[in-house]
């Protein structure tokens, strides 16, 4: 692996700060701040981390309706993010989008989104326009096994296939779709199982090791950059909180969501053990990475309550395009 200690730390701030902003914005929805539907990612943020470190910032990426992990560990401002959470004129989306319609063009994130399974097209589309081109951004796509079910997931990899597309199509694994377990809403044990069906290469690991995650990303990088086409990565992960924000969460056991929460699972604190146990990084580095991301949270959080809202006279403006 090519990766120098700094950037190792790099890897354990950005998760830490997709936790820290989501740990806030639990705390924003339920102290009625924020409304609105909200996904939280706590528990996945190696994924995302793992696969954006191994990005250039003119790649793309598609996300989902829980994005915010996505377009953090992409480079996305958490001012900007928080602002747009709390329906005001200075968010990404002028207060207008909310959650799941975050976007920055300028750091390739082509946007969350609402609709399960709408990601992958867009990443196909994007892929097309790059060998078009004649440069070599490839196009990451960010989906869930419920996802995996819809017909445009599998329209989008035999597209990629067929055409050797840049794309990487990258499964979030995290055991449900909404209510119900990966066992109970699909025919495969892995949904990678299905990439055979259209010739695509495809890789499972372990989705709470973000070094395996980045490595794997890597490899299907290097193959999308060379001109062979598309990779699917099948990232094994655990959704810690609820679907959504409120979830009251009576289809899982309280200790099997507990036992993902242990030091040998939770992403976070099994890569803060593994830089301290191999002297890439000490306690007190750590701990300051930790209090940076704590008050630059708080900030966001004061930006985006002191930002103004939206005026009522554009609210027709910027919807539609
Ligand atoms: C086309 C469409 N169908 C249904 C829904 C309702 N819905 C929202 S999230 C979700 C489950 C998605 O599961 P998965 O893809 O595994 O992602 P996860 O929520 O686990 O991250 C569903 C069915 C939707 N938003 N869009």
């Amino acid at each position: 692996m090519n990766l120098s200690n700094e950037e190792k730390v790099g890897m354990f701030a950005t998760m830490l700060r997709i936790r820290k902003f989501e740990e806030k914005l639990e705390e924003l929805v339920l102290t009625g701040n924020i409304s609105g539907f909200v996904h939280l990612y706590i528990g996945e943020e190696a994924v995302a981390t793992g696969v954006c470190s191994a990005l250039k910032i003119s790649d793309y990426i598609t996300s989902t309706h829980r994005g915010h992990g996505h377009l953090i560990a992409k480079g996305g401002k958490t001012d900007l993010m928080m602002a747009e959470l709390f329906a005001k004129k200075t968010g990404y989306c002028k207060g207008k989008g909310g959650s799941m319609h975050i976007a920055d063009l300028e750091l390739g994130i082509l946007g969350a989104n609402g609709i399960v399974g709408a990601g992958p097209p867009i990443a196909v589309g994007a892929g097309l326009a790059s060998k078009y081109k004649g440069n070599d951004n490839v196009s990451v796509s960010f989906f869930g096994d419920g996802a995996s079910n819809q017909g445009t997931v599998h329209e989008a990899l035999n597209l990629a296939s067929i055409w050797k597309l840049p794309v990487i199509f990258v499964i979030e694994n995290n055991c449900f779709a909404e209510f119900t377990h990966q066992a109970d809403h699909q025919c495969c044990r892995l949904v990678s199982e299905r990439a055979e069906g259209y010739r695509i290469p495809s890789v499972v690991v372990d989705g709470n090791d973000v070094l395996a995650v980045y490595e794997a990303t890597q490899e299907a990088v290097k193959s999308a950059r060379e001109g062979k086409g598309p990779t699917m990565i099948e990232c094994n992960t655990y959704r810690i909180k609820g679907h959504y924000v409120g979830d009251p969460e009576t289809y899982r056991s309280e200790e099997e969501r507990a036992s993902w929460q242990s030091a040998d699972k939770d992403p976070i604190l099994r890569f803060e053990k593994r830089l301290l146990d191999e002297d890439i990084a000490d306690q007190n580095t750590l701990d300051s990475i930790r209090q940076e991301i704590q008050d630059e949270i708080e900030k966001a959080v004061e930006y985006a309550k002191e930002s103004p809202a939206p005026d009522i006279s554009e609210l027709m403006k910027d919807v539609y395009a």
